[in-house]
């Protein structure tokens, strides 16, 4: 096949695509009737509103963690705990994920960028014993946050590091914090060091406050 024909194949195969692409908008009305704005609104969970900056949830204590002082540890009621330097951390595979994050105090943020390592590469290491129900995540400020076991191993969830292409800023939760989508961010520990895997579930810092112990944000679950 000459180079000429080759262009006009992929140019048809451009128009094809561009064609079907245009009919399926045309299909669920994209452009023309504001029906757009649905798939929007039904990423917002009851009660909430969507921000486009990022505010900034802690105890008032941001602590500065040296990278070369870091550490990982996880452990309780698992086959093979584990403990990882930095350099541990990024040498294990790393996937991204965009989710979206619904804070308690009503606000979300669509569409954030995260990169760092899965969940379920954790938990395929670590090998929890089935007597092992909940984990805790402790962090460094002191902050703990509790789910069932779970909630921790879908494909969502992350050990993160960065942030739309950065690492992620200290006041957010850097070198490494917890992503869970699927939960109120109460539940997504900022400044990780521990991830600790316990039989009966143990309320966190937020948990024995009144907030509550799921934080399902589709159901509401805010408090009590
Ligand atoms: N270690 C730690 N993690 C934490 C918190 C905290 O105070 N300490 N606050 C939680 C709460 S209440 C919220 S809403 C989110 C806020 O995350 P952001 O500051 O990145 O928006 O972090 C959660 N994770
Ligand atoms: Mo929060």
């Amino acid at each position: 096949m000459s180079g000429k024909d080759e262009g006009v194949g992929l140019i048809g195969e451009i128009k094809r695509k561009l064609i079907e692409k245009k009919q399926a908008w045309a299909k669920e009305g994209r452009l023309l009737t504001g029906r757009t704005a649905e798939p929007e609104r039904a990423k917002l969970p009851p009660g909430q509103r969507v921000t486009r900056d990022w505010p900034v949830l802690d105890l008032g204590l941001q602590p500065t963690i040296d990278p070369a002082q870091w550490k990982l540890k996880v452990d309780g009621l698992v086959e093979a705990p584990l403990e990882w330097s930095m350099a541990d951390f990024k040498a294990q595979p790393q996937i991204d994920d965009v989710s979206d994050m619904h804070c308690v105090t009503a606000w979300s943020r669509y569409d954030n960028l995260w990169q760092g390592v899965a969940a379920k590469h954790v938990v395929a290491l670590v090998r929890p014993k089935p007597e092992a129900r909940f984990i805790v995540f402790h962090s460094y400020d002191g902050y703990t946050t509790n789910v069932p076991r779970a909630a921790f191993e879908d494909d969502d969830v992350l050990l993160a590091h960065s942030w739309e292409g950065k690492p992620i800023p200290r006041e957010h939760g850097g070198p490494v914090r917890i992503i869970l989508p699927k939960l109120y961010l109460w539940k997504s520990a900022k400044w990780v060091r521990r991830i600790e895997y316990v039989a009966a579930d143990r309320p966190g810092f937020w948990e024995v406050r009144g907030y509550h112990n799921h934080g399902d944000p589709w159901k509401e679950e805010r408090y009590g």
